[in-house]
């Protein structure tokens, strides 16, 4: 019989099924038997009210079956929540970071990828730390969710069972672009799971890596810049990178604005304190700090990236 699509499956199935059976059977019950007083005790058949004493038996027998009931619903998603914190030994590991808003899973042997491959019929552990806010990773199809908290380690595994594609999301709103953290987890068998990770990612062309900005324009996708800045001119979150640099630029420091000229000073400033010179028309505070992610090389690539864009224009 199919059990679903990872270890996981059943169990939360199970008790999804049950809690709903008995909400059901109550949700029934309970309103069938208001509509039946309804018509017993209307007015009209007893004109005279009645006093009606308390029952001892009746207040006990409805205190002991719903907890008896309830203890039962707790012990049913105890039952398949408990392994889902237990990670087997051998489980493979991957470790997640989540950021305004993106995915970035990382291989034990350096790969990185923005989907998340597997191994069909493998355990895998997913080491998870968040870079800025509250995200959550959630895998509808094998029934597993948790939060990944800025500060704080977290994990889940998984079994998947079958091959195939499946939907990945953040189930934490987590900010403007939070939709785009929509990715999938490719399951496939173990020989084309295999192929795969020994691949080493396909060469890059010496003419185009000796481009100019190449090598900053490939960072600002690592990173995560380009959730919000484009290279076209489009405004997303921030300012796009299009036609900014050579060109003067308003911001605010400290509380004014001041005319500045964008040169290689000011962008390094911009994306190492980000939210020293606020770009005017734009909120403080949405740039994450990358100072601890950016060495002095990858800034300086990055800001030979721009200057690229802004001669274009
Ligand atoms: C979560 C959204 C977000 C991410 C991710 C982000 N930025 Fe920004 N960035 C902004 C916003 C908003 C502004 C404008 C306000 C300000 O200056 O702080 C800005 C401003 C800038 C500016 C100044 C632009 C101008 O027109 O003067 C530069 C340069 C910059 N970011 C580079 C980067 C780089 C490089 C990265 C990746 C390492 C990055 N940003 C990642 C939101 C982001
Ligand atoms: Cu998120």
């Amino acid at each position: 019989m199919f059990s679903g699509y990872s270890n996981f499956s059943e169990g939360v199935d199970t008790a999804f099924a049950i809690i709903t059976g008995i909400s059901l059977f109550f949700l029934i019950g309970i309103t069938a038997i208001i509509i039946s007083f309804i018509f017993k005790y209307n007015k009209k058949k007893n004109p005279v009210a009645s006093e009606i004493e308390g029952s001892t038996k009746l207040e006990i027998i409805w205190t002991i079956i719903p907890l008896i009931l309830v203890l039962f619903m707790f012990w049913i998603g105890w039952r398949s929540y408990t392994p889902e914190r237990k990670v087997p030994a051998d489980a493979m590991k991957i470790k997640v970071t989540a950021q305004m808003w993106s995915w970035r899973f990382e291989y034990e042997n350096g790969k990185v990828e923005d989907t998340l491959f597997v191994p069909v019929n493998k355990a895998v552990v997913l080491n998870m730390v968040s870079l800025d806010v509250i995200h959550s990773l959630y895998i509808p199809a094998f029934r597993i969710k948790t939060d990944v908290v800025p500060g704080t380690d977290n994990y889940m595994w998984f079994k998947s069972l079958v091959t195939g594609s499946y939907d990945l999301f953040c189930a934490e709103y987590c900010g403007l672009r939070h939709s785009y953290m929509g990715t999938t987890v490719e399951v496939a068998d173990q020989a084309t799971f295999d192929k795969w990770y020994a691949a080493t990612p396909p060469k890059i062309d010496s003419t185009v890596s000796a481009k100019p900005g190449f090598k900053g324009k490939l960072l600002t996708e690592q990173k995560g810049c380009i959730a919000c800045h484009s290279s076209d001119g489009t405004k997303i979150v921030g300012p796009s990178y299009k036609g900014i640099f050579g060109h003067k630029v308003t911001v605010e420091t400290n509380g004014k604005d001041r005319e500045i000229m964008v040169d290689e000073a000011y962008l390094k400033k911009s994306i190492l304190e980000a939210n020293a010179d606020v770009v005017k028309g734009f909120p403080k505070g949405s740039m994450p700090d990358y100072k601890a992610q950016l060495s002095e090389q990858d800034v300086n690539d990055i800001i030979e990236y721009i200057k690229t864009l802004g001669e274009e224009k």
